[in-house]
């Protein structure tokens, strides 16, 4: 998989060298490319940003880079390029299985108040596009976002975990999917005060999996709710009777 990522601060994205995708970099399963759009600028100031047509607050990050930067990094219809937004989808294990598919990703990280519109507009045109939030809160700009996905993609890449069984069973995939993980212990049995709960010292492999799946549930309604209930997408509206 190649992964190129647009920035106007590329020392933001240094991460990817250490940790688990520097791993896989070594390994030859990733190829990445960090890049400044600045360098796809041709002023003197090298300018990136723009007042927003039309008023308002903030700058707006200019079109010209961007489409620089697609041309020459040669993006076709089997590439996806994801624009890190808070204004974009959700990001979900499902959403970075997808990506994991991918030959190619090229990540285009906003500043400012966004980038223009015709950009995303352009970039359809050329390729697969994906608007990307990591959640409902407001960071400075998308570099972490980009870092998080890439992250949650890379560690899906075949042979990049030594366990693919840990892959199968941890919350938000696998079997028992849609629950979170159940707490872990290990030695020693007792530390300051605190006992590992004796059903998993117990050996009993049906009363420990009834343990773990009860842990699941209680954790999942206490933390997360909203992972109980049935989407509304299930629910057949139709013949839900007017009140
Ligand atoms: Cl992808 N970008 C920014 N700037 N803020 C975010 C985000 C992305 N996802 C959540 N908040």
């Amino acid at each position: 998989m190649r992964l190129d990522y647009l920035t106007i601060f590329p020392d933001y994205l240094t991460p990817l060298s250490l940790s688990l995708p520097g791993k896989a970099i070594d390994s030859g399963l990733l190829e990445v490319h960090v890049h400044d759009v600045r360098g796809w600028t041709h002023d003197r100031h090298r300018t990136v940003d723009d007042t927003p047509y039309g008023g308002g607050a903030g700058m707006v990050m200019k079109p010209e880079p961007f489409g620089e930067a697609f041309d020459e990094l040669g993006v076709d219809r089997g590439t996806a390029i994801v624009f890190t937004t808070p204004s974009g989808e959700p990001f979900t294990q499902a959403l970075a299985t997808e990506l994991a598919s991918r030959e190619r990703i090229v990540f285009a990280c906003g500043r400012y108040e966004g980038i223009d519109q015709r950009v995303l507009d352009h970039a359809r045109t050329v390729a697969d596009v994906r608007e990307i939030s990591i959640g409902d809160y407001v960071l400075n700009g998308g570099e972490v976002a980009a870092l998080a996905i890439t992250e949650a993609v890379v560690r899906l890449l075949p042979g990049f975990m030594g366990n693919a069984a840990s892959l199968a069973e941890e919350s938000h995939s696998g079997e028992g999917s849609g629950l979170l993980e159940y707490p872990v212990y290990t030695k020693p049995a007792t530390w300051r005060g605190h006992d590992v709960p004796p059903v998993l010292l117990s050996g009993d492999h049906a009363r420990i999996a009834a343990w773990r799946h009860e842990q699941r549930l209680q954790r999942t309604a206490e933390r997360r709710p909203d992972l109980l209930h049935v989407s509304s997408a299930a629910i057949d509206w139709d013949v839900v009777p007017a009140t």
